[in-house]
């Protein structure tokens, strides 16, 4: 999760998965720590009809020793804005991920996250080693989450109070995933009507996309954004494990991956939060007609006692 208002400075630390990855700008533009991937897919998309649903690209800066990517602040303008970052695809590991599975190379940190969560998830031989291969918990994650089945997950919320939530990995089934929608949009219709026509709209653009044809898109994430205004958009971000593919390969993006054949998943994902959505929609609406009834009763009943 990455792209956050400079104003919100403390929100998007707390959220972002690698913290200390970003630099204030006095340009209003969010610096992200250099990543020779990410730069190369960014300008990329600057050149293809996915361009409007990535943060504008302002190329590199160097600050002390680091370099950095510019970005467009997406949350510029934005009163007070509700986030929430949903990881795309079925699987968020890379092919070379996967094979270095067998390494000795382990990770104490890794292994200290699955055993504060469910230690009877690991073997002996990983409690022996207090460590597992990032690989390991990867595919924990993505197996135990809605990611391997519906091809998404929530990441995190953000409210508009700034209160953050990253409580969703239990989350496995398409309802919950709608249940999760209608409290982050509070059941706003408008809200739920605007992402749902830009995921459309997105549908189209990645149909049409020369980027999307030749690229493994792993670990990115559909970042959506509304505020009290109901403005309500939905951005693609983070592709530094998103890599140009072969051009023997021809992905599809909609189908289950095997070993080799470099496939995300991404479509998968992408037709589950549109469903989703159109549920949270229904659901919305009935919510609306039966308040409205309900407020029409109590006038009803308020007339005929005071008459
Ligand atoms: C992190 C998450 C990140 C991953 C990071 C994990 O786990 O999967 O996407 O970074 O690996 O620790 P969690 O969200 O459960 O805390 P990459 O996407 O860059 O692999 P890292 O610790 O090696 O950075």
């Amino acid at each position: 999760m990455m792209h956050w208002s400079l104003r919100r400075q403390s929100s998007w630390a707390q959220l972002a998965g690698h913290q200390g990855n970003f630099q204030l700008s006095n340009e209003g533009e969010v610096l992200k720590l250099h990543n020779e991937e990410e730069a190369k897919c960014l300008e990329r998309l600057m050149r293809d009809p996915l361009r409007p649903f990535v943060p504008e690209f302002h190329g590199t800066v160097t600050r002390g020793e680091r370099c950095y990517i510019r970005l467009a602040d997406l949350l510029s303008g934005l009163r007070k804005p509700v986030i929430m970052d949903c990881k795309m695809g079925v699987r968020t590991y890379q092919e070379e991920e996967f094979a270095k599975a067998n390494t000795k190379d382990l990770r104490s940190d890794m292994y200290q996250k699955m055993v504060k969560i469910d230690p009877s998830t690991l073997s002996q031989e990983e409690h022996r080693q207090r460590g597992v291969t990032k690989w390991r918990y990867l595919q924990w994650r993505d197996t135990t989450s809605s990611t391997s089945t519906l091809g998404l997950r929530i990441e995190g919320i953000m409210m508009e109070d700034g209160s953050v939530q990253r409580d969703f990995r239990q989350i496995k089934s398409l309802a919950q995933v709608t249940e999760a929608l209608l409290y982050f949009t509070r059941k706003q219709l408008d809200v739920l009507k605007a992402y749902h026509s830009r995921l459309l709209a997105l549908s189209d653009a990645l149909r049409n996309s020369r980027f999307f044809r030749t690229h493994e898109v792993i670990g990115s994430s559909l970042l959506f954004v509304h505020d009290p205004s109901s403005m309500a958009s939905v951005w693609m971000i983070d592709f530094g494990k998103t890599t140009q593919v072969h051009d023997t390969i021809k992905l599809r993006h909609n189908i289950p991956w095997v070993e080799g054949s470099r496939e995300d998943g991404y479509l998968i994902g992408l037709t589950s939060l549109i469903t989703s959505l159109s549920q949270a929609i229904s659901a919305a609406s009935f919510h609306k007609e039966e308040s409205g009834r309900e407020e029409e009763s109590i006038i009803m009943k308020q007339t005929e006692e005071c008459g």
